[in-house]
């Protein structure tokens, strides 16, 4: 069978941190710290924290601010991260909630139900709780068939489950997909450490995945193939895990939150990505010059850029839109909040790549040609 992308969603959390907010908390946290800690600090057995600036972080990043779930407990300098209620139960979780909503934007696009879907992959770079799987849990709110389960492989949880998807609608074992990527980065992001703690935000994206005879949007994006890889690299790396409380291991030390080094990262992932997209076009009979749009995953302009570059020497923003000025890292979410936005105004025939890459390391792409 012959598969389409038939419609995407796109939800956002109720708080917007600019940089200038972030910056100003931190920077009263540092201040605190430092005078918490003024004796060590004399006596040369600590190192006093170093305040962060709004133009390192533009220059170094890109990105300008972040929507986050809740913004007074990451911006209070005595706590420095979200304050989530437990929730019951009964309820649905935090991230069944985010995927709900956005999945109902994925189907209103494809002219779909809830009952229309099959299967449903919850792909994230953290997951809520263990069990049962997220995954389940949107199932039901949605009133799906069929099956569904959880899959992480961080910033390419995306890319990863829309090969899983079309596989299963190729294979005939589901007809119409829903992946959803429900990323609270908050929840894992190291708010109190300079080198990184402007680099998350929060969000959701959905995407429909179908049968392409079965289709009805006019509008829907054949997938014309998928390629996956991974790399093992310690460079990106988080050791938060359900054998912490085992182990005896503080849950709240900085290694159970995100953390990476940031420069290797850079520079070994750049050529990675784009040789991996160079040889997945190469094997699909195309060219970058040929690919209308790449929707790159939204990590660092600068990445970006250089990626770009190695494709197709110089090429413009109208070539790879960023959304990470306003959304920041969203981890698997980014390359297709990306697609979301910016497709509307290709032509039917123009070919285009999503392209995620990060932890793990783990790169994926997409290559789609609009009906
Ligand atoms: N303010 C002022 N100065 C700073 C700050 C700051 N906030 N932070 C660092 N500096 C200083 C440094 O101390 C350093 O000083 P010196 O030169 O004296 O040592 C100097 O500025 C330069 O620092 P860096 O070399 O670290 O700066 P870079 O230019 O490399 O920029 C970045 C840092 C922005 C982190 C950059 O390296 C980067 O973006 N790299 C790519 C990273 C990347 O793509 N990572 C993938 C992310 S993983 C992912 O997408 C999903 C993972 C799973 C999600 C988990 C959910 C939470």
């Amino acid at each position: 069978h012959s598969v389409v992308i038939s419609g995407t969603g796109l939800v956002q959390p109720p708080h917007t941190i600019t940089n200038a907010e972030l910056v100003e908390s931190f920077n009263r946290f540092v201040e605190l710290d430092n005078a918490r800690h003024a004796d060590a600090i004399a006596a040369g057995t600590r190192v006093a924290l170093q305040p962060s600036s709004v133009e390192f972080i533009e220059k170094a990043s890109g990105i300008k601010q972040r929507h986050v779930f809740d913004k007074r407990g990451i911006l209070d300098p005595e706590r420095m991260y979200p304050h989530y209620a437990e929730r019951a139960d009964g309820e649905l979780s935090m991230m069944a909630e985010m995927a709900v909503a956005a999945a109902g934007q994925a189907l209103a696009q494809a002219g779909r139900s809830g009952a229309d879907v099959d299967m449903v992959l919850c792909a994230a770079s953290n997951m809520q709780r263990a069990y049962p799987a997220i995954a389940i849990e949107i199932q039901q709110a949605l009133g799906a068939g069929g099956y569904g389960f959880d899959m992480n492989v961080a910033c390419s949880s995306a890319t990863f489950a829309i090969e899983q998807a079309v596989n299963a609608v190729r294979a005939g074992t589901a007809r119409c997909v829903l992946v959803v990527n429900p990323e609270i980065t908050s929840g894992h992001q190291a708010w109190t450490d300079r080198d990184c703690h402007f680099i998350f935000g929060d969000v959701c994206t959905a995407l429909l995945i179908e049968r392409a005879d079965l289709a009805s949007n006019p509008g829907a994006w054949e997938v014309l193939g998928t390629r996956l890889a991974t790399q093992f690299s310690n460079n990106i790396r988080n050791n938060f895990g359900f054998l912490n409380r085992s182990e005896d291991s503080d849950p709240k030390a900085r290694d159970k939150t995100f953390r990476q080094e940031g420069r290797k990262v850079f520079k070994e992932v750049v050529p990675i990505a784009a040789a991996h997209i160079e040889g997945h076009l190469a094997s699909l009979g195309l060219q970058p010059a040929g690919v209308r749009r790449f929707w790159l995953h939204q990590a660092n302009e600068g990445m970006n850029q250089l990626v770009i570059k190695r494709l197709l020497g110089e090429a413009g923003a109208d070539r790879a839109p960023l959304i990470l000025d306003e959304f920041a890292n969203t981890a698997s979410a980014g390359s297709i909040i990306a697609f979301h936005q910016h497709r509307a105004d290709l032509a039917a025939g123009d070919v285009g790549v999503v392209c995620s890459f990060g932890a793990g390391y783990s790169v994926g792409s997409v290559v789609v040609k609009k009906r």
